[in-house]
């Protein structure tokens, strides 16, 4: 059996979820994994199809996901019978700060001799201090760690110093912490597969979809992603993946696109393993409206649901182009707020009349669906303003949303801006400039954070409009209003509208509860009140505000074909290979004979990766 060289690890949010009595709140209602956000970085699968492509083996265990599918699910046990080179965590979204440090004080204690990477935006932005937890070894800066991350495993395995590794804060023989420069940060995304056909080999090969799941629902809503850039134009007030936010921290003076034609290719790709819906990460119009028609030039025909997101208004013509070449196509819009001035405010300067233009521009070319996400937690928001924009939703479903007319329509979401502002972001590093308060800063005080009894704790800011009760109270209220608005529009049935009433209200009471039980003195006491109330806090965690399944599109019958596309890759390979083609992106390391992809070896579950 042929060794693994890197095992890459996703955690979940707070590693004890399962045991701790917890109020997450409506922090994930929007995306599509749980409050555990189990989902790993996209990144994962370009790290792995990179450092496979020059001949060393990775595998991705998500964690997240094994422990929500199974209560049973034994960590420490899966850990201990993995033999790696190297272990990779990810940090790359802050609410893992507890969980990701955690699992990697079992990966120490169990493999004290194995080093550990960490990597991610959170990663990069706190990689000082990461260094202060033990069971740190590296950490990998930067937005694109492929090639760095490539070369660290290289010196891991050959035992020698990677002091000419770009990117990689380490500590040296005397236990130094050193920095090194963050140079590696490539123009473009194109020397990159992002085609998930790492993902296809790797289930096939080991016989195991369960670890490369990427969030809970997955299998039955297989929704995939394909990326556009990384790096941003913008500069979003609370947005940590902003230009700025970039420049100063990432690495990245500006965004790397996938190119028009690439992009499309992933999207044709992902279509031979999955049915499900591709959600086309970044505006497309970033790179200038030229890069853009060329995109849909190369995605013309396309019958799969595409969804796209618009950062801004965009023209009837625009429109009207995309309607053609992929008629089955959805669109995301986040105004944020119906307040021009809080929109504004945030960085996103379009009126109200330009949004509805865009909307009802995007209806005429044949949108399948829009759907709009508007934010609580913003500056210059206060209660009234958030109901201001509930009221806002109502009038966008009784201006677009005409049932009898239309097989296409408006779908609008509210939640708040949870658990954390991001760092990096403008108002995060200036946070008084801005009118935010923050109470967290650290990488450590937000670990301890995540343990808090509810979300309303767990929050690290407060803006000059709204504290954090306030923001808690006008989130549920919003929920509230909003969902009983859909139910007149038909948007949710009577039932799931009933049942989100119910998880609202009943949110609203457990937060009152836990209010009361953080203010009684005697911890003991404390934690054993809050450890009856965990059945009822699970429950309410399910989804709060909305139910998910409402981001969901209507799916045919045929989702995920996995076995066909391991099949077409196989073809592929022997293909390419009978014919001594090379492919645009070569594979040095197996260069000239069939890669050993489809060779099965046991899941780990079935003793895979023991010695
Ligand atoms: C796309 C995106 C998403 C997608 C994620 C798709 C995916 N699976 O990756 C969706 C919409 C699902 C999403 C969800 C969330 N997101 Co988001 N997202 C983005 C966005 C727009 C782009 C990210 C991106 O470009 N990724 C590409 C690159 C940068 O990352 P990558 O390829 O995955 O990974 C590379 C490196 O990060 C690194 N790396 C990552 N992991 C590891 C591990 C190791 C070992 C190593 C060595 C390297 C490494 O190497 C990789 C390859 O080179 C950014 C904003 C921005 N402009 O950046 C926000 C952003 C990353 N998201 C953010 C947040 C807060 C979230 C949520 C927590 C929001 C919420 N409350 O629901 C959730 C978390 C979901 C979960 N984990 O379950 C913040 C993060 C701030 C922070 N520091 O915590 C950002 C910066 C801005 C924002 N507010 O949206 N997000
Ligand atoms: S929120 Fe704004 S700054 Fe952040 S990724 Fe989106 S457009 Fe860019």
């Amino acid at each position: 059996m042929t060794k693994t060289n890197l095992v890459l690890l996703h955690a979940p949010s707070v590693y004890d979820f399962r045991q701790e009595s917890i109020l997450y709140g409506p922090v994930s209602d929007v995306v599509p994994s749980t409050t555990v956000f189990e989902m790993y970085p996209i990144g994962f699968t370009t790290l792995a199809e990179h450092l496979e492509r020059h001949g060393l083996r990775v595998r991705i265990v998500n964690l997240a996901v094994r422990m929500l599918n199974d209560a049973r699910f034994d960590v420490e046990k899966q850990i201990r019978r993995l033999h790696p080179d190297a272990f990779g965590i990810d940090l790359h979204w802050l609410p893992h700060a507890h969980g990701a440090i955690e699992v990697a004080n079992i990966v120490k204690k169990l493999h004290p001799r194995t080093p550990v990477i960490f990597g991610g935006l959170s990663a990069t932005y706190y990689h000082q201090e990461l260094m202060d937890y033990h069971a740190v070894d590296y950490v990998i800066r930067g937005d694109s760690t492929e090639e760095p991350l490539r070369q660290l495993m290289h010196c891991i395995i050959e035992g020698s110093e990677p002091d000419e590794v770009p990117n990689l804060t380490w500590r040296d023989g005397q236990g130094r912490v050193q920095v090194n420069p963050l140079t590696y940060s490539p123009e473009t995304l194109d020397h990159l597969l992002m085609d998930y056909s790492y993902v296809v080999r790797a289930v096939a090969r080991y016989r195991d979809l369960a670890n490369f799941v990427p969030f809970q629902r997955w299998l039955g809503y297989p929704i995939t992603a394909a990326l556009t850039c990384r790096g941003c134009l913008h500069n979003c007030l609370t947005c940590g993946g902003s230009a700025q936010a970039f420049r100063e921290f990432y690495g990245r003076a500006k965004p790397a696109y996938r190119s028009p034609e690439a992009l499309a290719q992933d999207i044709r790709n992902i279509q031979r393993f999955s049915k499900g819906p591709i959600f086309v990460l970044g505006d497309i119009r970033q790179a200038g409206i030229e890069h853009a028609e060329r995109f849909l030039k190369a995605i013309e025909g396309f019958d799969g649901q595409l969804m796209l997101e618009f950062f801004g208004p965009a023209s009837r013509d625009f429109l009207q182009k995309l309607g053609k070449a992929a008629p089955n196509f959805v669109l995301e819009i986040s105004p944020e707020s119906h307040s021009e001035e809080v929109r504004r405010t945030f960085g996103r300067p379009y009126s109200n009349e330009e949004l509805e233009d865009t909307i009802g521009y995007a209806l005429e070319a044949g949108c399948q669906r829009l759907d709009l996400f508007f934010m609580i937690g913003l500056a210059k928001q206060t209660y009234q303003t958030v109901m201001g924009t509930v009221d806002y939703c109502d009038h966008l479903l009784r201006r677009f949303n005409k049932p009898a007319e239309r097989t296409s329509y408006v779908h609008p979401f509210i939640s708040p801006l949870a658990p954390f502002l991001d760092p990096g972001s403008l108002a995060f590093e200036q946070p008084e400039a801005h009118g935010y308060r923050l109470f967290h800063r650290s990488l450590e005080e937000h670990r301890r954070a995540l343990l808090q009894p509810s979300w309303k704790y767990v929050l690290n800011y407060e803006t000059e409009w709204m504290n954090r009760g306030e923001i808690v109270a006008s989130t549920y209220e919003a929920g509230l209003r909003l969902n009983s608005i859909k139910a007149r529009h038909g948007l949710v049935d009577r039932q799931r509208a009933e049942a989100v009433e119910k998880r609202i209200q009943k949110a609203i009471r457990l937060i009152r509860q836990i209010d009361d039980i953080v203010g009684i003195p005697d911890e003991r006491r404390r934690k054993k009140l809050l450890t009856a109330l965990k059945p009822q806090v699970d429950a309410a965690n399910l989804s709060t505000v909305c139910d998910k399944r409402e981001l969901e599109l209507p799916l045919g019958l045929l989702k995920l074909d996995i076995p066909r596309a391991a099949l077409l890759l196989l073809s592929d390979l022997v293909a390419k290979t009978t014919r001594g083609v090379r492919r645009a992106v070569s594979y040095p390391a197996t260069e000239g004979r069939p890669r050993p992809d489809f060779v099965a070896e046991p899941p780990l579950d079935q003793g895979g990766d023991a010695p």
